[in-house]
């Protein structure tokens, strides 16, 4: 390198300002979106999901006409927000005339992209429609839409230019419930309009026509679909829709809520072929990174509300804010923090002020969230890491400390790795010269400047050889933690470079300890199986613990006589436990070979109970799994195996059961309360993976 160009880049450095890692776009241009086809590789998805897979942190906006009422109606304070026509109960035809009140004269596009990029917000994504129907762009095909307002202006059309002029990238969502449109279903109970005219199928179609206008006229980078729980829309209409938007713009990116395998707030997609790119958790951060391929992204008010509300003044403090986006890039998800504009356009001041506060701060660390992808540690207690790959084949650490630990150093436990030669720095002060790394076993341990004050997350940066290896407790292989002769086990770790040592009987395992790396270990007892790493002679990582149990089978029951089929019953009522549907009189009554809710009485509030035999082809152990929406409850003989019961969305629990071949009392209770309903059960057994149970093992 001539000596000018390293001067320059020493004086760079030292001045603090790090030139950004080569691998990230920022601000200059739009990234560049990558049209794959619908049945895409993994290399596809990969370059069609890179740009937001960088974004990491992009800003939500929830504005419509409840912004005019604002958690008010009639005078009365009633909170409700964007759900005030559902929770004051308010008819459509006292609802619309908002309309004609829509003329947020203060609206000032460019302002709003500002704000969002000068926090280090990649992308925006604003509600086109909302569950109420109202469409912030001209329309076609309603009236129901910021045409028909006094304000008449193309708000996506404008937001959209803005966006464009200052490389931030437009998204869309859009509410598949729909209050008012009149071929929705179902009505809200309160809403007398007659539904035996409506079509919902017209109303899928106007969706997609409306889909296709926004597409067309927008581009939007994401479509993020909502409000996709009611009974109407099904698993098979999300899919049609996934294919359908995925059709008309091939680098569309498109979130799980467009098909019905959300796991409710949690937001994670269920397998079985369920449509989105990426998953929803709203409100809440998952307690841990996700599998390596599993793209989420948490959506999060600032104050209580998505859309306006004057008096919600409870706004997270700026500190709790940006911990929480670091948070989540620590384990590999994007952060959707939302404002919702009042009725004049304005963004409320406080979030103003939060946004500022983190853009300050992303000024400076923008390149430790922008691009980086999940931690390679389970646990720190003084912080989170983010890391990015380097052209070299080392890696990059970013270490957000938030807590000054006490003795002035920082930990990072189990990293096998050793430091490229220049150290530790700051982020902030690159040129502030390095700080000290020592290796302490397994671990580097990192001095902190005397007397650092970490604020709200002060950034180290660690740059080590080659791909992080972090050895944390050893994985104990055994298949079902219950077994009747014997048990295998196997123990792994992620490096060779460690010893696996382990007991039986409960105790912490000690460097001489049975050796756990040397093949499969047979079992024939009940044991308390223990498991830890060492490196060069000292215990590194946590404990592994699995309790496996040997138990004899559930005998099977003699019958006389046995015909194919389970007997089921419906019942009907709002209950919110299995047991509250125990005595009601069934509705009606049949016979099933394969357990569905294709006898569900009606789309909300009933229960079904299934009866009958399960044939076990052979004696072994078997795994239950059991996902619904709301609740069900499985026994087999007097063994309740799963208990996934309450009011919950979408959610799998899974059971084991030794059972003697032969036939065994079978009993499964569901209920739904409203919105989505599910039930799915599977099984597995010797010599059989996962799947649905199949019509010959069902009797009575
Ligand atoms: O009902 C909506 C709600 O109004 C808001 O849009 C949130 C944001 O993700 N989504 C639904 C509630 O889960």
């Amino acid at each position: 390198m001539p000596i000018a160009c390293s001067l320059l880049i020493h004086a760079l450095l030292s001045a603090g300002a790090v030139p950004p890692p080569e691998d990230s776009w920022w601000p200059s241009e739009l990234p560049s979106r990558v049209a794959t086809p619908l049945a895409e590789s993994p290399d596809q998805h990969d370059a069609r999901m890179a740009w937001w897979r960088e974004s990491r942190f992009g800003l939500f906006i929830h504005w419509g006409l409840y912004a005019i009422p604002g958690g008010y109606w009639e005078g009365r304070r009633t909170g409700g927000a964007e759900w005030i026509l559902n929770s004051v109960k308010i008819h459509p035809d006292d609802y619309m005339p908002l309309q004609q009140q829509f003329d947020p004269v203060d609206f000032d596009p460019m302002k709003w992209v500002m704000i969002a990029k000068n926090a280090g917000m990649k992308y925006i994504v604003i509600t086109s429609k909302h569950h109420d129907g109202f469409c912030l762009w001209p329309s076609e095909l309603t009236d129901f839409d910021v045409e028909g307002t006094p304000f008449g202006r193309d708000i996506l059309g404008e937001l959209a230019e803005a966006c464009r002029n200052e490389g931030i990238v437009l998204c869309l969502y859009h509410s598949i419930m729909d209050w008012t449109q009149p071929d929705y279903l179902p009505r809200r109970a309160w809403d007398d309009r007659p539904a035996d005219g409506a079509d919902y199928q017209r109303y899928v179609a106007y969706m997609k026509g409306q889909l296709q206008e926004l597409v067309d006229r927008y581009q939007p980078a994401v479509l993020w679909f909502d409000g996709e729980w009611e009974g109407t829309w099904t698993h098979e209409d999300g899919q049609a829709m996934y294919d359908f938007v995925r059709t008309i713009d091939p680098a569309v990116i498109v979130n799980n809520r467009v098909d019905t395998g959300r796991t409710g707030m949690a937001g994670l997609t269920r397998s079985g072929g369920y449509r989105g790119d990426f998953g929803t958790p709203e409100q809440e951060i998952p307690a841990t990174g996700m599998p390596f391929g599993v793209d989420w992204e948490t959506c999060m008010t600032m104050n209580r509300s998505w859309g306006y509300q004057s008096f919600d003044v409870a706004f997270k403090p700026t500190q709790e804010l940006l911990r929480k986006l670091v948070d989540i890039a620590s384990k590999g998800g994007n952060f959707l923090l939302n404002v919702g504009p009042d009725e004049r356009g304005r963004f409320p001041e406080e979030s103003i002020d939060r946004l500022a506060a983190i853009g300050d701060w992303m000024q400076v660390n923008n390149e430790s969230i922008h691009g980086t992808f999940a931690s390679c540690f389970t646990d720190l207690d003084w912080g989170r890491c983010t890391r990015r790959n380097l052209p070299d084949g080392n890696q990059r650490l970013y270490l957000h400390v938030f807590d000054s630990p006490a003795s002035d150093v920082i930990r990072l436990p189990g990293i096998l790795n050793d430091p490229v030669e220049r150290g530790a720095y700051l982020l902030a002060t690159p040129g502030a010269g390095p700080l000290a790394v020592e290796r302490a076993g397994a671990d580097l341990v990192i001095r902190l400047p005397e007397g650092m004050s970490p604020g709200i997350d002060t950034v180290l940066v660690l740059d080590i050889e080659g791909p992080a290896i972090v050895v944390e407790a050893p994985s104990i292989d055994v298949t079902e933690p219950i077994f009747l002769e014997s048990a295998t086990l196997n123990f792994s770790a992620v490096s060779d470079d460690v010893e696996i040592r382990y007991t039986l009987d409960g105790t912490t395992p000690e460097l001489g300890s049975a050796n756990g790396g040397i093949g499969p270990i047979e079992i024939r007892r009940s044991a308390t199986v223990m498991a830890r790493c060492f490196f060069e002679g000292s215990p590194v990582g946590s404990v592994a613990t699995a309790a496996l149990r040997r138990v004899e089978p559930l005998r099977a029951v003699q019958t006389l006589t046995s015909r194919p089929g389970l007997r089921w019953t419906t019942h009907l009522g709002a209950f919110e436990t299995v047991a509250d549907f125990a005595d009601i009189k069934p509705a009606t009554e049949g016979v099933a070979t394969s357990i569905d809710l294709s006898m569900q009485p009606r789309p909300e509030n009933f229960a079904v109970r299934f009866t009958g035999f399960l044939e076990a082809p052979q004696t072994g152990v078997y795994r239950f799994s059991l996902d619904s929406d709301d609740g069900s409850r499985l026994k087999i003989g007097d063994v309740v195996v799963v208990d996934n019961d309450g009011l919950h969305s979408a959610l799998e629990k899974s059971g084991v059961i030794a059972l003697e071949k032969g036939l065994h009392p079978f009993r499964l209770d569901y209920f739904e309360g409203t919105g989505q309903d599910d039930l799915i059960l599977k099984w597995s057994g010797p010599n059989f993976e996962l799947q649905p149970i199949p019509a010959e093992a069902l009797k009575r």
